[in-house]
């Protein structure tokens, strides 16, 4: 059915092909075994899936490395895998958006081939060079992400090229406009192929300071407590830029006027700068003209999120971009999962899974945590990612949440595949197996398919407006309106004591099925740990 708008307020899981079914024994998941699990994606109610890259890579990230945009790598199937997967996924009501990683490519990519080959071919310009100072050493203080300078000195062309990421991740220069053409002819590829929309990574790493001007350094006060707060240099510098450049709105309002030559697009953006704040986000989902939605990373740190910080978070997204769109995310493939980050019992990840699906905007869950999976520890002779082998072991990288899904408890490496997993298959995941859960009510699994249904039954959660009546370290009331709609009241114990609140004006009754029935006495709630109420006037 045509839907222009049904990206708002919807729920999209994400898939880590490499960890999420292997069909061909290789101990790497693929197109196929996606195919083949499609019907536990739909079991769950979403409304579309997120794939992380299978184009044609290295893998030196993962994927996130791309040597041809418009192909499928080998190891996870071929084109033809990837038009059987949307057909399944679109018999089945899923939409499929696919993860497009545009800001740079992999050195192995031809682009980069024939720009590094002399300062005068055609693509010469397709990539950030520059040469060295008068000493030699790099352009200027950038700093990539997994380490190091920014910069990359190269032998063949004997300058510097910009990389954001790992030194094999060349950032494409996006002030040749060439290079914007070729891009968008990429998107213009997979929108032909039928999918439904993207994820678009780091739009804010697309275009760089024209005069490569040096980043200054970040005030004490105002320092990152990111992933590696202490170890990565990182993020001990001010951004000004290297990123972030108002350019990137340009070329995303181009990409939004391509999309919008499609019914029903919708693509996600990703933007990870909780420093520089919400004003940055907001820009690039404000209007309508640019991203759809912006991926928030407010509830992926590493501190639990309390009733305070979770109410200004809301509040802060609605002032700053109130015709925008936000997608909240509690665990991702970059990160540790939140049972693990936030230290999160069974009743915890409960808790967290129904604020998210209570929430103004659209939310991402990230395969495994339907089954209340935890970080798993990947000894460092198994560790596999180029962020966590540079930090080891102050930052022990990202393949504790990229392990293989438990399909079921007997079968060989928990159903994932007849071969040695690319990571170890966590033996505490096996009795959390999808098989396990699926025939046993009230198991996490079956919750998560109770809140998803509950949310797609009340579009007053994922759309209306949102009124904090309360909030504490452990506590959060709000109400949700909107118009002919039912008013909702959210509330949510997020501390291990029970904790009490006075009902707000109007006759709530508390709405059955989910979980636990609060006691009510004269008006005031008492809601025991870890526990939420969900209520309708
Ligand atoms: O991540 C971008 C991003 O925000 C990272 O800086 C993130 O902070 C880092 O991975 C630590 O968690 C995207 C992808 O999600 C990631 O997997 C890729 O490695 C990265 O881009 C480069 O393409
Ligand atoms: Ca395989």
């Amino acid at each position: 059915k045509p839907d222009p708008d049904w990206w708002r307020g919807a729920v999209i899981y994400q898939i880590y092909p490499r960890s999420y079914q292997d069909s061909n024994g290789d101990g790497i998941g693929d197109l196929s075994g996606i195919i083949h699990r499609l019907s536990h994606i739909a079991s769950l109610g979403v409304d579309a899936v997120w794939i992380s890259p299978f184009f044609t890579s290295p893998m030196l990230d993962f994927g996130y490395d791309v040597s041809n945009y418009r192909d499928v790598d080998p190891m996870f199937g071929t084109l033809g895998d990837f038009d059987a997967l949307v057909a399944r996924a679109h018999e089945l009501g899923l939409r499929v958006m696919i993860d497009l990683v545009l800001s740079h490519t992999s050195s192995e990519h031809a682009w980069f081939k024939e720009s590094r080959s002399s300062r005068d071919n055609p693509r010469a310009n397709w990539y950030v060079w520059a040469d060295p100072r008068p000493d030699g050493t790099p352009p200027n203080n950038w700093l990539s992400v997994f380490g190091g300078s920014a910069w990359q000195w190269d032998g063949e062309r004997r300058q510097y090229y910009l990389h954001n990421f790992l030194s094999k991740q060349p950032d494409l220069n996006f002030h040749e406009p060439a290079v914007q053409d070729a891009l968008l002819d990429v998107a213009r590829f997979w929108l032909e192929r039928g999918v439904d929309g993207f994820r678009l990574d780091t739009i804010n790493f697309y275009v760089h300071d024209r005069q490569l001007r040096d980043n200054p350094a970040l005030e004490e006060s105002r320092r990152n407590a990111s992933i590696a707060p202490d170890v990565n240099p990182y993020n001990f510098q001010e951004h000004l830029y290297d990123k972030n450049q108002p350019e990137n709105l340009v070329f995303l309002e181009r990409f939004r006027a391509l999309m919008n030559e499609y019914p029903d697009i919708a693509c996600v953006g990703e933007v990870g700068d909780a420093q520089i704040g919400l004003k940055i986000v907001s820009d690039y989902t404000r209007g309508d003209n640019r991203v759809h939605m912006c991926y928030a990373f407010d509830f992926l740190g590493p501190e639990r999120m309390s009733g305070t910080r979770s109410a200004q978070v809301l509040k802060d997204f609605e002032e700053m971009a109130p015709d925008g769109w936000a997608c909240y995310a509690l665990s991702n493939h970059d990160v540790v999962r939140h049972a693990s980050r936030w230290n999160l019992d069974e009743a915890g990840q409960r808790l967290y899974a129904t604020l998210l699906m209570c929430l103004r905007g659209s939310v991402c869950i990230y395969q495994g945590e339907e089954l209340g999976l935890t970080e798993a520890y990947v000894p460092f002779e198994e560790l596999q990612d180029p962020y966590g082998k540079e930090f080891w072991p102050k930052f022990k990288g990202r393949d504790g949440c990229r392990t293989p899904i438990p399909w079921s408890a007997d079968g060989p490496h928990g159903g994932f595949s007849d071969q040695k997993p690319w990571l170890p298959m966590a033996m505490e995941h096996l009795s959390l197996a999808v098989a396990e859960q699926d025939r046993r009510p009230g198991s996490m699994l079956n919750f998560y398919r109770d809140l998803v249904a509950f949310r797609r039954m009340r579009p007053v959660l994922a759309k209306g407006t949102m009124e904090v009546v309360e909030a504490s370290e452990d506590l959060l009331v709000f109400i949700r309106r909107a118009d002919g709609r039912a008013p909702m009241l959210c509330a949510f114990n997020m501390g291990r004591a029970a904790r009490q609140f006075r009902l707000p004006e109007g006759a709530w009754a508390w709405i059955e099925g989910l979980g636990y029935m609060p006691k009510v006495d004269n008006e005031t709630v008492t809601l025991p740990g870890w526990h939420a109420y969900l209520a309708e006037g």
